[in-house]
């Protein structure tokens, strides 16, 4: 049998001394880098609002027709439930309600990560350690510790910026694989005439979400391996020096899922959330945003998102609305 190289683990990856902000706001801290998000922040993305244009950023829930919800291989969409509606008054099993009124009823089985989504920040770990150094038995059975209900009971606002690294490679979509770093990142943004500035919600289109409704699961899935941002102990260098609270992409990881040099999956999710603190917002709708933006070359605007309050939550689902 061929010699298969060996995964390195996350820690040898990374490195002991990989950067970190744990502690920074104290060992009770279940927010992290969104701490960075005071009211002067809120001001400042305010001063981007210039036309009052909305965008929601959530894709839909239950989408009707294939290919169905873009997702996680192993989860599944949610399941919406119709109990009430106005045949439970025809068969005559609805209570009447004074005054007349009928009224229709949902429920739904759903993966909290099953679409646009905040992460919880204990939502991963190694070495069974979680943000800000929690034991990772917090985790058994629901989140004691950085689950995402302190995000929902904060709320996320300030100035986003939208880079968009499809568009400056002249793609609909990147590759398969295709990766990018902090330095594609200030090069796109130099292209498109706008500066990252630290304390920036940073929002990147890769086009994938939006491929995800021209093609089909079959190709989607097939040799699986979503483009992305990919780890260098620079570009964690940089995430922590730019002071970045919030990482919003189109992609389903944030990420690309392999690191290519190793083959470890999804590194930039320690390096940066359980490390740093990052807030990571995935499966988001940036196309319209983006088009907007090229449109009148703006690319700052005011970003707000509240995820559900879940108690314990590994995560919510979210719909962030930009303001321009
Ligand atoms: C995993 O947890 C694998 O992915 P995500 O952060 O995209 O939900």
């Amino acid at each position: 049998m061929a010699d298969r190289p060996e995964v390195p683990p996350l820690r040898q990856l990374l490195g002991e001394d990989t950067p970190s902000n744990w502690g920074k706001w104290g060992p009770a801290d279940e927010l992290g880098s969104l701490n960075y998000l005071d009211a002067a922040q809120v001001l400042r993305g305010v001063q981007h609002v210039h036309t009052g244009e909305t965008f929601t950023l959530q894709i839909q829930m239950g989408y009707p027709k294939p290919p169905g919800d873009p997702l996680w291989p192993g989860r599944t969409p949610i399941e919406r439930k119709n109990v009430v509606d106005e045949s439970s008054w025809t068969r005559g099993e609805a209570r009447q309600i004074p005054g007349g009124m009928h009224y229709a009823d949902d429920t739904a089985f759903l993966y909290l990560q099953g679409s646009t989504q905040y992460d919880a920040l204990g939502h991963v770990w190694y070495d069974g350690k979680i943000w800000n150094g929690y034991d990772a038995e917090n985790t058994v059975g629901g989140m004691k510790k950085a689950s995402v209900l302190p995000i929902g009971e904060k709320g996320v606002v300030g100035r986003g910026v939208l880079i968009d690294i499809a568009r400056h490679r002249d793609k609909d979509v990147l590759d398969k694989g295709e990766t990018f770093d902090h330095q594609d990142l200030l090069a796109a943004a130099e292209s498109q005439g706008v500066t990252i500035e630290p304390r920036d919600i940073l929002l990147i289109r890769t086009g994938w979400i939006g491929w995800w409704y021209r093609t089909t699961p079959k190709e989607f899935f097939h040799h699986y391996c979503e483009p992305g941002l990919t780890y260098s102990r620079e570009l964690v260098e940089w995430f922590q020096r730019m002071e970045i609270p919030n990482l919003v992409t189109d992609t389903i990881g944030n990420e690309v899922s392999a690191e290519p040099a190793t083959g470890v999956a999804l590194p930039l999710h320690s390096a940066l959330m359980r490390n740093l603190g990052v807030a990571f917002t995935e499966i988001c709708w940036l196309d319209d945003l983006a088009a907007a933006c090229a449109a009148d070359s703006r690319w700052t605007f005011l970003y707000t998102a509240a995820p559900l309050k879940v108690v314990e939550g590994t995560g919510a689902p979210v719909n962030p609305v930009v303001i321009r």
